[in-house]
C-alpha cells in the first residue's frame, strides 16, 4: 500500500501567481499541486494536498495526518510561521518527519520573517528555491522513509 504524505499550505497561498511575482514567481497553487503530484508519484507516495486561510483548520489537518499515520508532512505555514504556537503544538505530536517549506528565502527578507515557531518541530527547512522547494521536500521525505525511487 502506498505511503501517504500531506502537503499543507497556509494563508494567502491561494493567491500564488496573481500578486507579487517578483517574490513568489508566476506559478499558481494549482501548479504547485501538479508539481507535488508528479514528485509524489515518482517516489511512490499518495498525496494529500491542501490550503487554508484558517489556523484551526490547519491544526485539524495536522491531527488528521497523525491519525492517518502519514509517512511525512510538508508545510508552508506562510503567515502563521512566525505566530502560531497552536500549529507548532500540533506538529510536535507528529511521529513522522515534518518539513517546513518557504518559496522565498525568508532570511533575505524582513527580520520578522526569520523567526519560525514551526522550525522547532521540523526535521528540515527548505527556503528560497521557489516552488521547486516542495519537490525537494518530497524527495527528502522519500529518502528518509525508504520509499521506492
Ligand atoms: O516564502 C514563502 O513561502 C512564505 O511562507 C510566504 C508567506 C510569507 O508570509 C512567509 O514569510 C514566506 C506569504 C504567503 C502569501 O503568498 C502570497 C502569494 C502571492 C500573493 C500574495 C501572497
Amino acid at each position: 500500500m502506498a505511503k501517504t504524505i500531506y502537503v499543507l499550505n497556509g494563508p494567502n497561498l491561494n493567491l500564488l501567481g496573481t500578486r507579487q511575482p517578483h517574490i513568489y514567481g508566476r506559478a499558481t497553487l494549482a501548479d504547485v499541486e501538479k508539481l507535488c503530484r508528479g514528485a509524489a508519484e515518482r517516489h511512490g507516495f499518495t498525496l494529500v494536498f491542501r490550503q487554508s486561510n484558517h489556523e484551526g483548520q490547519i491544526v485539524d489537518w495536522i491531527n488528521e495526518a497523525r491519525a492517518e499515520k502519514a509517512a511525512g508532512l510538508i508545510i508552508n505555514p506562510a503567515g502563521y510561521t512566525t505566530t502560531s504556537v497552536a500549529i507548532l503544538d500540533a506538529l510536535l505530536t507528529m511521529e513522522s518527519p515534518v518539513v517546513e517549506v518557504h518559496i522565498s528565502n525568508i532570511h533575505a527578507r524582513e527580520e520578522f520573517r526569520r523567526h519560525s515557531y514551526v522550525s522547532l518541530a521540523a526535521r528540515a527547512v527548505i527556503c528560497g528555491f521557489g516552488i521547486e522547494g516542495y519537490a525537494l521536500a518530497i524527495g527528502g521525505l522519500a529518502n528518509l522513509s525508504g520509499a521506492k525511487d
